[in-house]
């Protein structure tokens, strides 16, 4: 028996089939899992840099960052804790857009937020179309407790991936963990593979 609180236990909705991954529950609250205090930058202070292997680092500020072409993504998102939840609304950046001219040979990236938490992940998993900074949910801003005034979303990965607090992607010849992924999470973190720890 583990040593742990399984913590509260909510009647299990299982959901439409195909849509919820091995070992997830769906729940209709928003859950807050963060490592640490929720940093508050200001976002006069904020910048969202491309740096790391690149041919010239790109940065951008709070106001040139709303300038960008945004989109709205409705997706579903799967917490390694083993909550998932269906059809979140956001808005935000396509990392496309970010890297568009960027020139470069990186294969991996990792992505650095206020607070210190980083999260790796191939290139792969963040282009075409698969991965957004977004900076609202549900139709507002984003809370300070989810991530304000800007996260990353990798819906396709399990949650840790999609980084609160963002400030930037560092661009990398080489596979480098981030903060859970040091700690025993999955490097990659498919929830429809369930690779939760290393070795899954
Ligand atoms: N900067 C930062 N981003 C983070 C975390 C964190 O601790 N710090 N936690 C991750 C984890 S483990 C999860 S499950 C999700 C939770 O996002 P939520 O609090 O908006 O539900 O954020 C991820 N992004
Ligand atoms: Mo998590």
């Amino acid at each position: 028996m583990s040593v742990f609180s399984r913590g509260f236990r909510g009647r299990r909705q299982e959901g439409p089939p195909g849509r919820v991954p091995p070992g997830q529950y769906l729940v209709d609250d928003f859950p807050v899992l963060s490592a640490g205090p929720t940093p508050e930058t200001p976002v006069e202070e904020w910048t969202f840099t491309i740096t790391g292997d690149v041919d010239a680092p790109r940065q951008w500020s709070w106001e040139e960052f709303l300038a960008l072409p945004s989109e709205t993504i409705t997706t579903d998102i799967h917490c390694v804790t083993r909550w998932s939840k269906l059809d979140t609304v956001w808005e935000g950046v396509s990392v496309d857009t970010l890297l568009e001219g960027v020139d470069t040979s990186a294969e991996y990236v990792l992505a650095f937020c206020d607070g210190g938490y980083t999260t790796n992940l191939p290139l792969e998993d963040v282009t075409d179309g698969k991965a957004w900074v977004a900076v609202s949910y549900d139709g507002e801003p984003l809370e300070a407790e989810h991530g304000a005034p800007a996260r990353l979303l990798v819906p396709h990965l399990y949650l840790w991936k999609s980084a609160k607090w963002i400030r930037g992607l560092q661009l990398l010849a080489e596979d480098e963990s981030g903060f859970w992924e040091a700690l025993g999470y999955h490097d990659r973190g498919d929830p429809w593979q369930e690779q939760r720890h290393w070795g899954d």
